[in-house]
């Protein structure tokens, strides 16, 4: 019997499409692995799901996210200087996990930014 993370009084404050990565974990620097990833923004987590459908099952009871970002603390900031994308931001988490978050388009990938750093300051941890 595994734990549920969605008990349907989770909140999606937004959901969509993302360019993401891995870039650090426990603190230690990984080889970036770029893919593209349904992200969905909860109140106190950032899901990456391989796709909307994946999202779907989990609400119904079947899988988990590939990635469950801590937002409780975290940081989320521009970081342009650790990838030749463009349009490229990081969230840092209290563990010492980052992703990277990306979007051609700049208007789309800060309304991330934003709606992110929002759900975190709404956090007791900031
Ligand atoms: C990496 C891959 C990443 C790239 C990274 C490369 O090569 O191309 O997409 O990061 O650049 O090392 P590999 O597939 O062989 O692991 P960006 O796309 O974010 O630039 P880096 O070495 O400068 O981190």
């Amino acid at each position: 019997n595994w734990p549920q993370l969605w008990d349907g009084h989770m909140c999606v404050l937004k959901e969509g499409p993302i360019n993401r990565t891995k870039m650090t974990e426990n603190g230690k620097r990984l080889r970036k692995n770029w893919t593209t990833s349904h992200v969905v923004l909860t109140e106190l987590f950032l899901l990456f799901f391989k796709d909307a459908k994946s999202f779907l099952a989990m609400k119904n009871g079947n899988g988990r996210p590939e990635l469950c970002v801590d937002l409780n603390g975290a940081l989320v900031h521009p970081a342009d200087k650790v990838s030749s994308r463009k349009n490229v931001y990081v969230i840092s988490t209290v563990l010492g996990t980052q992703v990277l978050f990306q979007n051609e388009c700049n208007i789309q990938a800060q309304s991330w930014l934003y709606a992110i750093q929002a759900a975190i300051s709404n956090l007791p941890c900031t």
